[in-house]
């Protein structure tokens, strides 16, 4: 602790005195994409409070977003960095859908399917743009298990709209002429949630595609995955300072974004009972499945006790075994506080995860893989959510419990 201390300061006085890096204007701010091989949870979770833009974590190696200054701290503290090249001109073309397009995708599925589409909104952002929401059922009555998927918490994470899209698509084209498709239609309610960070996404989308843009537009921007109300701010898993990526707000819920879909979810409990049982909250990029609690490295805690673990362990690795990512607790990654997933299990006890969608790492293209992509990575993720619709009755049914 100490000689990472002295190296830090060494660091800083070397920055402080070296007129190149210290005074400098623009482009010595500019951050670039590294890797870092061979890193432990615990370093992780060091360099994360450091206030360092981690991009995704695969195994040992973390790829982080850092300023040269920040480069040199991090060199100096004895890391490892490889500079990952700019993505090509070619690579940058998208047809990743703006938000308008995704309002208009949510609309379109409700004319082409009325019987078993609604759209309706979640609510605003900060600046005022609706929060769209599908809501897919069919024949059936009678309580039906909810599930809800949600994309695009993070603004440059774009691939997970398209994951929300192409869901909404394959379960409305798909009902009537896939059988396990409309079966899950009729018995479960299913809410899509394509653009949770509607103002995020379009800041991005103006930068060209390409600013890097995570937070909402609040102010300096919340992190809206750190803003989250179970043990918000708790364990260092979060910022309290306004510039860090992971700047969690200035209150559990401060921001319209996440208040509005709490609000949602708190109003499907009826009659005393939350009727959403599962969820999945998708992100890019890592390629991992991950289950509750971030807070904490310890798989049973307070709120999970030994069969829910190994429920959300079993499950999850099932999930991870279809799509081929890596399945592990959050935690396993970094420390994390007021995260969703933490609070939709702590408070509601809904079967809650994350999914780190495509790529690994910066080679396939970071957050901004090419849109040939799209199609492939989407359905990828296809038996998973099927098997998580399934288990929407009884998730614990997966380690041979009844509920
Ligand atoms: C992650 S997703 C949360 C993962 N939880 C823990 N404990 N690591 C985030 O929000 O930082 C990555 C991402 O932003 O996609
Ligand atoms: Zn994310």
């Amino acid at each position: 602790m100490f000689r990472r201390r002295l190296a830090v300061f060494l660091a800083a006085s070397l920055l402080a005195f070296t007129p190149a890096l210290g005074s400098s204007a623009a482009p010595n701010d500019q951050p670039s994409t590294y890797e870092i091989s061979g890193t432990t949870q615990p370093q992780r979770t060091a360099i994360a409070r450091m206030g360092i833009d981690i991009h995704a974590v695969h195994g040992q190696v973390m790829t982080v977003g850092v300023t040269p200054r920040e480069a040199n701290l991090l060199k100096v503290a004895g890391y490892r960095l490889t500079l990952v090249p700019p993505p090509s001109r070619e690579e940058l073309a998208n047809k990743y859908h703006s938000y308008t397009e995704t309002q208009q995708a949510v609309k379109d599925a409700v004319t082409k399917y009325p019987a078993i589409a609604q759209a309706s909104s979640v609510g605003q952002s900060y600046e005022k743009r609706d929060i769209p929401i599908l809501r897919l059922t069919g024949a059936g009555t009678g309580d039906k298990p909810e599930v809800l998927f949600n994309c695009n918490q993070h603004a440059r994470e774009h691939l997970t709209a398209e994951m929300c899209l192409h869901i909404i698509d394959r379960y409305t084209s798909g009902y009537g002429s896939d059988a396990e498709i409309t079966k899950m239609v009729d018995s479960r309610i299913i809410w899509i949630i394509p653009m949770v960070n509607p103002d995020g996404i379009e800041y991005d989308n103006a930068g060209g595609g390409q600013r890097g843009w995570r937070k909402n537009r609040q102010g300096p921007g919340t992190d809206l995955n750190r803003n989250w109300g179970f043990k918000w701010g708790c364990c260092g898993g979060s910022s309290g300072s306004t510039s860090s990526e992971t700047y969690r707000g200035t209150a559990a819920f401060s921001a319209p974004e996440t208040q509005v879909l709490r609000d949602f979810v708190n109003s499907r409990v009826v009659g005393g009972k939350q009727r959403i049982t599962a969820h999945i909250d998708f992100h890019t990029y890592s390629e991992l499945v991950l289950w509750p609690m971030g807070y904490t490295t310890a798989d049973t805690t307070p709120e999970v006790n030994a069969d829910q673990a190994k429920t959300f362990q079993t499950l999850g690795r099932n999930m991870a075994a279809t799509n081929r990512y890596t399945p592990e607790q959050s935690s396993d990654l970094y420390i994390t506080d007021g995260s969703i997933i933490d609070w939709m299990w702590a408070t509601h006890k809904i079967w809650s995860y994350t999914f780190e969608m495509y790529p690994t790492g910066a080679a396939g293209g970071g957050f901004y893989p090419p849109a040939s992509v799209i199609d492939r990575e989407t359905a990828r993720n296809d038996a998973a959510v099927a098997m998580m619709l399934s288990y929407a009755d009884c998730v614990p049914r997966v380690i041979g419990k009844t509920c």
